[in-house]
């Protein structure tokens, strides 16, 4: 059966069987918009600042790290920001990123190939070492939050991102068990950004966009159990780097800023084995909406 477009991402390779559920999707973005006044355990939503991290020199073996002050509305008390520019950099270009104004924002310099993460994982602070798969974080840094008893995706709100790029999010629910989930975060471009939204694959932010729990462990990568996400004791957001290959991203002047918060489970009218999956597979892909107001 012929295709529009190939797509290395996996995660797109299966929206064809999602443009089929588009009733289901809508069904569930109404709910999910609807359902938004519940109390969820709180993420972070960036409303506590934080000092900018930026590394100017090229090669993946100099890095720059901030940690926050301890605050309650992060998970687990303290953030962690790390970024690194890995190719093309001088004393000059380089990659930053940092939290002000209730946003998480990073950005590479022109000619700058970097990539950072976002670290939640308590008091820890132990470095960053891309040879590792979790990066050398503190799988048990916070005692266990329960996202599963109230919400079953976690809710990502891209602002801005003028080009394609790899991004991970893991979760860990103590030293063994932990889930790996990596997207091709597509362009999110302003509304009056030609060039931007000529991209493949481009929206016009800012947009949300729904990871539903079940499907990351299913479509993830998972080491003993996986994620349990009624326990969960540490996460880190990884951009712009191909954990699979270790490879920093090809995307240059990457720019955006993201909110990320927990949301409520959507009201599904029946827990049928495949309206169930598929309605968080159209969370997870195709979950996005422009703000009202924005
Ligand atoms: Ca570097
Ligand atoms: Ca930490």
């Amino acid at each position: 059966m012929p295709r529009g477009r190939r797509s290395p991402a996996p995660l797109l390779r299966v929206t064809g069987v999602i443009a089929m559920m588009k009733q289901a999707l809508l069904i569930s973005l109404l709910a999910t918009m609807g359902a938004g006044a519940m109390a969820a355990p709180l993420t972070d939503n960036f409303d506590f600042p934080q000092a900018i991290a930026q590394d100017y020199s090229n090669g993946t073996a100099s890095f720059s790290a901030t940690a926050s002050s301890f605050d309650a509305s992060i998970i687990g008390g303290q953030r962690e920001i790390y970024v690194n520019a890995a190719t093309g950099a001088d004393a000059l270009n380089g990659t930053r990123a940092g939290v002000s104004s209730s946003r998480f924002s990073f950005a590479n310099d022109a000619g700058v190939a970097g990539f950072g993460i976002l670290r939640w994982d308590g008091s820890s602070v132990m470095g960053f070492n891309p040879a590792q798969a979790d990066f050398g974080i503190d799988r048990t840094g916070f005692a266990g939050v329960n996202f599963a008893a109230v919400a079953d995706s976690l809710k990502l709100t891209f602002h801005r991102s003028d080009a394609a790029y790899p991004f991970t999010l893991q979760f860990f629910s103590g030293a063994n068990d932990w889930t790996s989930f990596t997207f091709s975060a597509i362009p999110v471009c302003a509304a009056a950004d030609a060039s931007c939204l000529s991209q493949s694959g481009a929206v016009t932010g800012p947009t949300d966009f729904y990871f539903n729990f079940a499907l990351m462990n299913l479509l993830g990568t998972k080491s003993g159990a996986g994620a349990n996400f009624a326990n969960i004791t540490a996460l880190q957001a990884i951009f712009n780097f191909n954990v699979a290959t270790g490879s920093v991203g090809s995307a240059e002047g990457v720019d955006f800023a993201m909110d990320f918060q927990t949301v409520v489970p959507a009201q599904v009218p029946e827990p049928g084995t495949m309206t169930m999956a598929l309605l968080g597979a159209a969370g997870l892909l195709l979950a996005w909406r422009r703000r009202a107001g924005q």
